[in-house]
């Protein structure tokens, strides 16, 4: 430990902070996937759920922000040619509505669209790199590992959504490759509450297999 190192409370140990080597990673804050009338929404997902992490996760970057800590954005989506999806993912789920159709706020996962941008609570301030990615963790075919090489960053405090899907495979990602995760439960949600419940039982468990959880408020007070 050193003076640039914090201990934040987390299970299944504290987590040891390094204010030198540690960014602040919000996976998929977008605005189809959070605000009503998007296409989460549209295909029947109650969006409280998610919008309940808003709040925290702009507490959050405040706090990273006044500390010029290392802020990162991630999307979900698409080239508007398609070119970067791959076919098992655009058949599945078999909805009638597929990725790069007409959606309620433009061309669904489709970059550049109004839907696939990020919500305005938590829009991301000019020199904080957004990751576009096409697929659900963040590493894959994106420039993530580069940016995060460059800053020497050794720890990531992952947020966003959804717990499950593209948070998770982002901690695993990063876990395989030797970065240290923290995970704030209020700062990540699903549309599914028993998925985002076991989904931060398995980054815990069996001494921290994919990382650490905790809350915001237990970073805010060590960082603030
Ligand atoms: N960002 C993200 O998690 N994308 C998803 O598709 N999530 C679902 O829960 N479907």
């Amino acid at each position: 430990m050193n003076d640039r190192t914090v201990s934040v409370e987390a299970e299944p140990y504290p987590f040891e902070l390094a204010l030198d080597a540690c960014a602040l990673l919000v996976i998929d804050m977008q605005r189809d996937f959070l605000e009503p009338g998007g296409f989460g929404e549209m295909l029947g997902n109650d969006v409280s759920h998610l919008r309940r992490t808003i709040e925290p996760n702009r507490a959050l970057l405040r706090a990273w922000r006044a500390r010029a800590l290392p802020v990162i954005h991630t999307r979900e989506g698409h080239r508007p040619d398609l070119s970067d999806l791959s076919p098992a993912k655009k058949i599945r789920g078999r909805s009638k509505t597929q990725i790069g159709d007409v959606g309620p706020m433009g061309r669904i996962l489709v970059r550049g669209e109004p839907g696939h941008d990020i919500i305005p609570e938590l829009y991301p301030l000019p020199g904080e790199p957004v990751v576009d990615k096409p697929g659900k963790g963040a590493f894959f075919a994106t420039d993530l590992p580069a940016i995060l090489q460059h800053r020497g960053i050794r720890q990531i405090v992952v947020t966003g959504v959804t717990t499950e899907v593209c948070v998770h495979t982002t901690v695993r990602e990063a876990n395989d490759r030797g970065y240290d995760c923290l995970v704030p439960a209020d700062c990540v949600g699903s549309y599914f509450p028993e998925f985002h419940e076991m989904a931060l039982r398995m980054i815990k468990a069996q001494g921290g297999l994919f990382g650490w959880v905790s809350h915001s408020e237990q970073i805010l007070a060590v960082i603030t």
